[in-house]
């Protein structure tokens, strides 16, 4: 059995960067620890869970419904989907918010130009307060109504952003009708241009018009739709959104990871010193912890990067491949299967390392000597949830190129925007003692299929 004692050489966790020395140097040094850990950890549910409210809007029919269930990851039959179809009609705002991040609504508007809502008064009627930014959504040639609208948002100081749906069909009529000379990118780009013309005509413009299909959401603009989105997002909310953006691509991956990674010395900090009681049964490691506070993180961890029974079978049935196939890939728990006893379990197994660790943070971090008899407690939570975050995305990473391959396979090509690697840690990093290194977590509780 694999322990987090048992070293692998050249696998060791990154250390604190700067800033984060810095940031956990003064913390310490502001003295009462329980508030300001309670502190830290209401600035990390803020962001995590930051309300984010996004509209959809455009013509009847141009596929909003069907765009709010593939941003929510639902099909549309599944329980709690928008309603789609060729004659079903949303008469009212509806909110729809993401199945595993509520915290995140995405709102489905009426058609805007039908007899019932006309772009004159449309944002007074649906509350355009209530809304972070706007997607607007064409599916042919982009109407009269939808450049009034995309205006009177603008006028009210609000982010619009212009999808142009159902490039499947334009493409499917174009491979048919000119197969000989059919480029698929030459097609998407008279899309986006043609938008941009018939907006400009119109008066407006936007940086780029982002011409996806809803049935698609790996292919075409529909990564690079979500990748600005998010990155547009005020710091607050930008991460809410990047945890509940799908796992399609290496990079997003790297970030979910990187954002994870930032905000584990202040997890462990407060759950060393949050109401923090002695763990019973560890030998040799004093460890005092709010193991909720654990248990929680580490099914955060598991849900962000898709290791839940449901998604994962949701997964496999998308990939046409049986189930043992996808969870074959996974070494980690899932998210159900954390419990009090597998913290406690994982706590135990890396009591070795975290004595390493402590004596790192000990020279690292001057005022480290604050945390007195928790600091051994810190260390072994914060390699804890360190190893088990590098595990779980580890997992993810093969899922990810497994579905990539799958979906390659399906569409007869390569994506039309391949994910990039994702790209080294920007922060320079100071030295780590080469023991601390983590190693795999104790196996976890069947992971078979329920
Ligand atoms: N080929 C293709 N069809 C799509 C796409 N998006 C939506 N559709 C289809 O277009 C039709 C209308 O989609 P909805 O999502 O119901 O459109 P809507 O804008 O919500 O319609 P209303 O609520 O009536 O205004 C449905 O038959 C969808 O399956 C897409 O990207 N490609
Ligand atoms: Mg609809």
């Amino acid at each position: 059995m694999e322990t987090q004692d048992s070293q692998s050489p050249g696998n060791q966790p990154p250390p604190l960067n700067p800033d984060a020395i810095r940031e956990f140097t003064e913390v310490l040094g502001s003295g009462n620890m329980p508030s300001v850990a309670r502190k830290l950890m209401e600035a990390l549910k803020t962001a995590t869970y930051a309300k984010l409210d996004v509209a959809v809007a455009g013509e009847p029919g141009a596929g909003k419904s069907t765009f709010i269930n593939a941003m929510r990851q639902v099909g549309d039959e599944d329980p709690g989907a928008a309603p789609t179809g060729v004659v079903d009609t949303t008469l009212d705002p509806t909110p729809y918010p993401h199945p595993r991040y509520p915290n995140i609504t995405l709102w489905d508007l009426p058609g805007v130009g039908s007899p019932e809502f006309q772009a004159e008064g449309y944002l007074e009627r649906v509350a355009f307060d209530r809304y972070d930014f706007f997607i607007l959504l064409a599916s042919q040639r982009l109407t009269y109504n939808l450049a009034q609208l995309a205006r009177a948002i603008q006028r009210q100081g609000k982010k619009f952003y212009l999808v142009r749906c159902k490039v499947d069909v334009d493409l499917e009529a174009s491979r048919r009708r000119r197969p000989g000379s059919f480029d698929a990118e030459r097609v998407l780009g008279e899309i986006r241009r043609d938008c941009q013309d018939q907006l400009s005509r119109q008066g407006l413009s936007v940086p780029r018009v982002f011409a996806l299909s809803n049935f698609e959401r790996s292919l075409y603009d529909f990564p690079l739709l979500e990748e600005t989105l998010e990155e547009e997002l005020p710091g607050h909310k930008r991460q809410a959104f990047l945890l509940a953006r799908p796992n399609n691509s290496l990079e997003v991956l790297e970030k979910k990871k990187a954002a994870l990674e930032e905000q584990i010395w202040k997890l462990a900090l407060a759950a060393c010193t949050v109401n923090s009681v002695p763990v019973p049964g560890l030998p040799g490691l004093p460890t005092a912890c709010e193991v909720a506070i654990l248990a929680d993180s580490l099914s955060d961890y598991c849900r962000s990067f898709g290791l839940e029974r449901g998604a994962l079978e949701e997964l496999a049935r998308e990939l046409g491949l049986p189930q043992e196939e996808v969870q074959a890939l996974i070494r980690s728990p899932l998210a159900q299967d954390i419990t009090r006893g597998l913290v406690l379990q994982l706590l135990a197994s890396g009591s070795q390392s975290a004595q390493l660790l402590f004596q790192y943070f000990r020279r690292a971090v001057p005022t480290f000597g604050t945390l007195a008899a928790a600091g051994i407690s810190f260390a072994a939570i914060y390699l804890t949830l360190r190893t088990f975050l590098q595990h779980v995305a580890e997992d993810a990473r093969r899922i990810v190129l497994l579905a990539q391959r799958q979906r390659g396979q399906r569409a007869g090509g390569p994506p039309r925007h391949p994910p990039p690697e994702p790209r080294g840690p920007a922060k320079a990093s100071a030295p780590l003692p080469p023991a601390a290194a983590p190693a795999p977590p104790p196996p976890g509780p069947s992971i078979s299929p329920s």
